[in-house]
Order: structure tokens, then sequence, then C-alpha cells
């Protein structure tokens, strides 16, 4: 059997970024996947990911998302693919939300320009949106939109002009860590490797069964609209942002018209789910919740036009997990990311490199660790 430095186990957003990366940097590798991404079946398809600064989740992931945009804009350079486009973006809800007040503070601790805007202005510039008065955003250029399928598929062919392998289509079903190397048993065979980086998103928690991870794989819908009437020329990039909203019973986002109609959906609150029996059928009365807040928030009338189901993988504080396995070094964990991962993949997969190679990685990986979860492990 060959023996490969490292099998990258899961070729969505954060593997096929691992596999470029240590392909890059001289590693021997080998990518397999049960798919062939870009796929649809997993948790990186939809046309679109925002991609953000003044992040309200914590001001731990800024530096990171910093080192993404720098890298999304260098393979962007190196294919000659668009991969990602300015919208600017708009986190919108109550003064006190946890969306404003945690973006606020990720743009103040890392000296992000925004600008904190009150309903009045909001409508004056952004006309289609329809805030309540008391509702406040906070407005940032650099926020856009990564285009999902074109950065696994540039990641991919980046990684095979390195030198990667690719195996796809092909399940795998058991990883047997040795002393100094792991054996990875497919449907289709076995393979060597000196390390191994999993990144099976949904499947994650079925390839490290002994780890007994606390995730919870949640079906999510997003949808795409036409407008009828309204304010056509509103829907454009240049007024219509990406944005959040948290409201008092919800939260949702979207994009603007990239010319596929208006892609909104909300941010959770979807049905526990198995990878592996994924109910893809969206119902009428799914469709009708989201019109309704179409209807409610923005200034026009919702004609549906598509709609498609993928996957979060959550952690029970939403934080990643990007950690070696605690009982064998040479496994290292890269899932799951609870719903805003897409956007650090760039980063995520020159970490992993510098985590292979036994690198400092220069980034605070603490809140990722995990033995957060069981101090036993
Ligand atoms: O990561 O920005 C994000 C996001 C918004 C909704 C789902 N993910």
């Amino acid at each position: 059997l060959p023996l490969y430095d490292v099998l990258v186990l899961g070729l969505g957003a954060t593997g096929s970024q691992a596999l470029y990366q240590l392909a890059k940097a001289g590693q021997h590798v080998l990518g397999v996947d049960r798919f062939a991404p870009p796929h649809t079946y997993g948790s990186s398809h939809g046309q679109s990911r925002i991609i953000r600064q003044a992040y309200y989740e914590s001001p731990v992931y800024v530096p990171l998302v910093q080192e993404a945009y720098r890298l999304w804009h260098e393979q962007e350079r190196l294919s000659s693919r668009e991969l990602f486009v300015q919208t600017g973006g708009l986190m919108l809800g109550a003064a006190e939300s946890a969306l404003v007040k945690g973006s606020r503070l990720s743009a103040e601790t890392h000296g992000l320009a925004y600008e904190y805007l009150d309903a009045h202005t909001l409508r004056t510039r952004f006309p289609v949106f329809h805030p309540t008065p008391d509702t406040v955003g906070v407005f940032e250029t650099a926020a856009g939109v990564l285009f999902p399928e074109a950065c696994i598929e540039t990641a991919l062919q980046l990684a095979q002009a390195h030198g990667a392998v690719c195996r796809l289509g092909e399940t795998v079903t058991a990883l047997a860590p040795q002393k100094d190397h792991v054996e990875v048993q497919t449907l289709a065979g076995t393979y060597t490797a000196r390390q191994v980086i999993v990144s099976a998103g949904a499947w994650l928690g079925q390839l490290v069964p002994e780890l007994a991870l606390p995730l919870t794989v949640e079906r999510q819908v997003v949808f795409w609209f036409d407008h009828g009437g309204g304010q056509l020329q509103g829907l454009q990039p240049d007024h219509f942002p990406i944005y959040i909203w948290e409201t008092e019973d919800t939260m949702f986002y979207g994009f603007p018209d990239l010319g596929n109609g208006l892609k909104v959906a909300f941010h959770h609150y979807g049905q526990p789910a198995d990878p592996d029996h994924l109910n893809r059928q969206v119902t009428g009365q799914e469709v009708a919740a989201i019109e309704t807040v179409i209807r409610k928030h923005f200034g026009i009338d919702p004609i549906f036009r598509e709609a498609s189901v993928c996957m979060y993988t959550n952690t029970p504080d939403m934080d990643f997990i990007l950690d070696y396995h605690p009982h064998h070094g040479n496994v290292i964990i890269a899932s799951p990311c609870s719903g805003h991962g897409f956007k650090f993949a760039s980063a995520i997969g020159k970490i992993l490199t510098d985590m292979v190679l036994g690198r400092p990685t220069g980034f605070d990986l603490t809140p990722f660790r995990i033995d957060r979860f069981n101090t036993a492990l």
C-alpha cells in the first residue's frame, strides 16, 4: 500500500481547502469523498455564502476571517475565477440584540470600519428594507458573498495541480489509527497515511464514534424568490447588501439578487436530521413561513422560485472543533461549523496544514478545542 503523508476525509469547504494547502506545502495527499464535490448533499451548496468581519458570534473569529479573505483573494488570482463579490453587509436588530451588540463588539475590538445606522437612515439608504422604528443596523462595507461551488471546485483543481489525488464517490467506513500511521477503510479499499484530517461535516460523528461528540445535524432550507412589483431598482447589491436580521422571534438572512432571485433563509430553527436520510422535500408550509417574514420586513411581494435543503452540524456552543483527536495525535478533527463556517474554510485549510506539519498556526484555537465538551477525554 502507498503510504500517503495525509488523507483528507470529506472534500467540502474545509476538506478541499486542506487538500490544496497540504499539496501546495509539498505533502503527498489523498482526498476522499462519498460524493463528487461540489455536490448538493452536504453543507456547502446553494450558490452563495456570507462573508463578513464584524463577527457577532465572537471577536475571536475576526483574525481568522481576515486571513480567510486574504486566501480567497489569492485563490481568485491564481485561478482567474470570481469567488467573491463585495456587497457590504447589514446586521439588523434591536440595539441590545445579540446580533447588533456582538457585531459592534467585534468591530470595536479589532478596529473595523463600520457604521451604526438608525431606522430612518436604514430606510433611506436601503429602501427595500422595512425596519421597525427601534431597529438599528451595523453596516460594514467589507462584507459580501462567496460562491461556494466555485470555491470548492477551484480548491480541488489547485490541489490536483499540486499533485493531490482525489477518490470521489467513495464512502469511508472506518479509521484505524496505529502508533505511526492511520489505516482508512472505504467501501472500495484501504488507504494508509501518516496523518488523517476528518473534515466530513455532517458525517463526522459516524467516523469518530468513540468520541461520542455532542453534535446535532440540523436540516436547513434555503429559498429563492422573484419579486412582484415594488422597488425593483433597490434589489441590486448597491442598495441591498447581504444581511442578517434578528427580530423578537426569529433570525433570518439573505442576499441581493445576483441573477437568480433573492435568496432568503432562517438561521437555525430546523429539524434534527440524519445525513443519510435527509428529507429533501420542502413543504408549502415552509415556503409560506419565509414568505410571511419577507412580506413583513421588505417592501416586496415574494414569488417563490425554488428551494434547496442542506445541513448544519452544530456543537452545543456553536463554535467549531479544530483539534487533534484526544487519543490519536495523528488524527485531526476539522468540523463541524455550526452553520457559520464556510467563509473561514480557506484559513482553516492553512491552519490544518500547519497542524499537520507541527508548526504554530498563529491563531487562538482555544475556543475550538475538543476537550471543552468532556474534560475526561
Ligand atoms: O455564516 O454568515 C453566516 C451565516 C448566516 C446565516 C447562516 N450562516
